[in-house]
């Protein structure tokens, strides 16, 4: 497979896609870069697990240091949980991280598997940075970044053992996209998603969800139409895990850190009124 595979459309489709693709073409928020640069895997989802108070003594430059590698600590759990989920995965296998952000999870994927992985990404900036990223990393050969559209790849049918979307779905139809991840997906393979979705439960969409909306250019979609579009395509889940506590603390010390960007009470405000869960959903394709 090539960077430049053909597809019979153009990679940004309408004018919404081309507004998300120029959000993260020029995103460069110290959040994601000086955590980043830790230890060069690059991400762009959120945290897990509990934070070591410690980390808020000293002074506060040394304060500043220790909260960001605390941080980047819990991001990197969260990557390690979704790939937990993917169940086994062998050197000859390939995989797809649809919305691969600056590649992070692919490399970390890479690293544990062994396999081939494909990103893609509709922002161009985005795959560069990811492409030299694979490069330092000396895996090039096998973690590709690629300019495409998650919901038309043009990659061959039945080709990937598994795909994971972290933080991803947001930003697309989620029947258009799991109509396309059930083509590429071989008999058994196993998709896993972490997202943050919106409660049935308590109605219609909450103002802190529309907040998050709002931030980042994307439409936060209901818990059941995760289930409805899986259900609709030949996905049928094996795993379902609510992360919402243990995001929680992720939240309470980005919003104490110096690399908040105002997004934090709007989702603690979610998260703790019971508007928002973040999820871990694993499925397979029949
Ligand atoms: C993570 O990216 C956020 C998204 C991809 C969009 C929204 C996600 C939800 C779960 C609603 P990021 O790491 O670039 O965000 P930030 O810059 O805020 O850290
Ligand atoms: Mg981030």
């Amino acid at each position: 497979m090539t960077t430049t595979m053909a597809t019979s459309s153009p990679v940004l489709r309408t004018a919404y896609q081309k507004s998300v693709a120029a959000y993260w073409n020029a995103e460069k928020a110290p959040v994601n870069l000086l955590l980043g640069d830790v230890d060069g895997l690059y991400h762009h989802h959120y945290g897990i697990g509990d934070y070591d108070p410690s980390v808020l003594k000293g002074s506060a430059d040394a304060r500043d240091d220790q909260v960001i590698k605390e941080m980047h600590r819990m991001e990197t759990a969260q990557a390690d949980f979704l790939l937990n989920h993917l169940g086994n995965i062998h050197a000859n296998d390939r995989l797809l991280d649809a919305g691969s952000g600056r590649g992070g999870t692919s490399l970390m994927a890479h690293h544990r598997f062994g396999c081939p992985i494909d990103g893609v990404s509709i922002s161009e900036s985005q795959v560069e940075f990811a492409t030299t990223q694979a490069e330092r990393h000396g895996v090039a050969d096998d973690v590709r970044f690629h300019f495409l559209n998650m919901l038309d790849t043009g990659f061959p049918a039945s080709s990937y053992r598994g795909i994971w979307t972290d933080e991803s779905t947001m930003y697309v139809d989620l029947f258009e996209l799991f109509a396309e991840f059930s083509r590429l997906l071989m008999h058994g393979g196993r998709y896993v998603c972490i997202t943050g979705c919106s409660n049935d439960v308590t109605g219609g969409r909450s103002k802190a969800v529309s907040r998050i909306d709002e931030h980042y250019t994307c439409n936060i979609h209901p818990r059941s139409e995760y289930f409805n579009a899986m259900a609709a395509n030949g996905l049928v889940p094996i795993n379902v895990v609510d992360l919402t506590a243990q995001t929680i603390p992720y939240w309470e010390l980005r919003a104490k850190s110096a690399v908040a960007t105002g997004i934090e009470e709007s989702f603690l405000t979610a998260y703790k009124e019971g508007s928002f869960h973040y999820l871990l959903i694993a499925a397979d394709r029949i």
